[in-house]
């Protein structure tokens, strides 16, 4: 979809024509997928969901339950492929008025990627590939976000969610690795202590049942999609 090289320098998408995007970001399990089929449902807008199909399935391979089998191992070959994928929907064609999508390049670099390495499972020298990768996109790509919509969870609320979903792969994590996430994404988006935020940031609690959520999600339609470029 690159053909274009702007002033900045950076290459943009083809026909490139900054309609909003609004991530949506939050912990594992913080009801991110519920808020996007919730907007997906009531507006005229396009959703792009997490590619965790691609990430359980590579040419029949599953990276995501390689990774948490030995994330020291496959951490890298997970991080690279979700860069990958993560990059493909940032710079895919937009196809409404308003782009909503779950997560970015940013938190799979600034959680989960800082996350691997910070906690001793990625050794130094996949970290710094994956940096220099991140990095280089980041410098030569234009990836456009206007407003960052964090749904701001307990780790226990996740965790609770996470046992209830009971996916296959995911049966291994401690409620202490939520935990950590969890300070990461405080850290990056409330206390702006760690790494550069690309976009404004709307808070919304999200701890509460699906009826509440549903509720507040609507209370947010104005301040979501009016969002300022
Ligand atoms: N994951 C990862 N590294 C990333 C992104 C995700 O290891 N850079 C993992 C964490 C989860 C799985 O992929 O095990 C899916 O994560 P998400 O939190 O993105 O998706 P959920 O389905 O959990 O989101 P929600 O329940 O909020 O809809």
């Amino acid at each position: 979809h690159l053909n274009n090289r702007l002033r900045t320098g950076k290459l943009v998408r083809d026909g490139e024509d900054r309609k909003p995007v609004i991530c949506i970001e939050g912990n594992i399990a913080s009801g991110k997928t519920t808020c996007l089929e919730y907007f997906s449902k009531t507006s005229n807008i396009e959703v792009l969901t997490e590619p965790i199909s691609k990430w359980r399935n590579v040419r029949g391979h599953n990276p995501l339950a390689l990774m948490y089998e030995d994330p020291a191992r496959w951490g890298l070959t997970l991080q690279t492929y979700i860069q990958l994928t993560v990059l493909d929907h940032h710079l895919s064609k937009i196809t409404a008025p308003v782009r909503m999508m779950e997560r970015s390049l940013y938190s799979a670099k600034y959680i989960f990627v800082e996350n691997l390495y910070k906690s001793g499972k990625m050794p130094e020298v996949d970290y710094a590939v994956l940096t220099e990768w991140f990095e280089w996109i980041i410098n030569n790509i234009s990836i456009p976000i206007d407003l960052i919509v964090y749904l701001q969870t307990s780790p226990q609320k996740c965790f609770d969610r996470l046992k209830q979903r009971c996916r296959e792969e995911e049966k291994v994590i401690p409620l202490e690795y939520l935990e950590t996430l969890h300070h990461m994404y405080e850290d990056w988006l409330i206390n702006h202590s760690s790494f550069k935020v690309p976009a404004p940031v709307l808070v919304i609690p999200a701890d509460h049942d699906l009826q509440k959520m549903l509720h507040q999600f609507e209370e947010n339609r104005e301040k979501i999609f009016t969002v300022p470029r």
